[in-house]
């Protein structure tokens, strides 16, 4: 195997260093237009992020909430390994593989709106390489340490390059109190090795709580300073995209409203996963898709929408 691009999980110290892919993948490939203009893509490039509010109407998210609570009452789905526990108080923290059991959470994820900036920014056909919803209950839901995804990608799921996107689709309204995403502007363009070498199936303890892969305080505090953070909020129906190395967190849920979101990320064809880079052993098919990397088509279940533009927060 080549040398490794994006060393981590180190025994002694590293330095950040700079990423070494676009974050816009094909600027200007007629083949990979899409509904994005010149000030969203020069936003992503310059923040890792874009963020639109209401993006979807409220009435469209309503029917995630029936399918959850029909779900809930799967007893069989819930004891699967699938299903995260709240690590303080047992509640369900993170349901992953949601596209794999629900056609309605599949179609959200080929909808022409989301489909169309993903495969803009990432400038190819693309693929789900993991789907989850995170909750967090009223005054219980822990938060998450920051992170780049993409450090735990490359090093336990073998991603060889950064060239992913997340979309995460607010189930909730997202407030300055029901610990919304944070995020670092510019941090994407910065990869940070993190100390630290990988335990024997880590993911079963990471998705409660964080502890390898956490980018020291030092990396972290500079990369604020530079950038600081920001937390976009917004009704339910709202939607961030972020790049697969923007380092993020959330802090925990001490208000009385839950904060539930979906995540879909997708991965271009061109960027499958090898082995693990910094890991002992592959994770399962359900954090890191494997198998199933036909690229996606879309799917409308709104047509009369289709003239809509996307027009991210100015
Ligand atoms: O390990 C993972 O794949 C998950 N961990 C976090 C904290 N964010 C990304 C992803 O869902
Ligand atoms: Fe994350």
């Amino acid at each position: 195997m080549l040398a490794d691009p994006y060393p981590t999980r180190l025994n002694e110290y590293r330095a950040p260093l700079p990423r070494r892919e676009p974050v816009v993948h094909a600027r200007n490939q007629r083949r990979w237009e899409g509904p994005l203009d010149e000030v969203a893509l020069s936003r992503y490039e310059r923040d890792g992020f874009l963020w639109f509010d209401g993006f979807f109407s409220r009435d469209r998210i309503e029917p995630f909430f029936e399918e959850l609570k029909e779900m809930a009452k799967d007893d069989a789905l819930m004891r699967s390994e699938q299903v995260i526990q709240d690590p303080n108080n047992g509640a369900i923290r993170s349901v992953f593989g949601m596209h794999r059991f629900s056609e309605h959470f599949d179609r959200m994820t080929r909808d022409p709106r989301i489909l169309g900036m993903v495969r803009q920014l990432l400038g190819s056909e693309v693929y789900i390489h993991q789907s989850r919803i995170n909750d967090k209950y009223g005054f219980q839901g822990s938060g998450f340490d920051w992170h780049s995804d993409f450090e735990t990608w490359h090093a336990e799921d073998g991603m060889p390059r950064m060239r992913a996107v997340s979309a995460s689709l607010m189930l909730t309204d997202n407030n300055e109190f029901n610990g919304p995403l944070m995020l670092i502007p510019g941090s994407h363009r910065h990869f940070v090795p993190c100390m630290g070498e990988t335990p024997e199936a880590n993911w079963q303890e990471s998705l409660k709580a964080q502890e390898i892969g956490v980018p020291d305080q030092q990396a972290l505090a500079q990369l604020a300073e530079h950038g600081g953070i920001q937390a976009p909020k917004g009704p339910a129906g709202s939607l961030l995209l972020f790049e697969c190395n923007t380092l993020h967190a959330s802090n925990e849920n001490m208000s009385p409203w839950p904060r539930s979101n979906l995540f879909f990320v997708y991965n271009s064809v061109d960027n499958t996963l090898d082995e693990p880079y910094a890991a002992p052993s592959r994770r399962p098919e359900f954090l890191a898709t494997r198998e199933d990397i036909e690229p996606l088509t879309m799917h409308d279940d709104f047509p009369e929408l289709s003239g809509q533009g996307v027009e991210p927060l100015r």
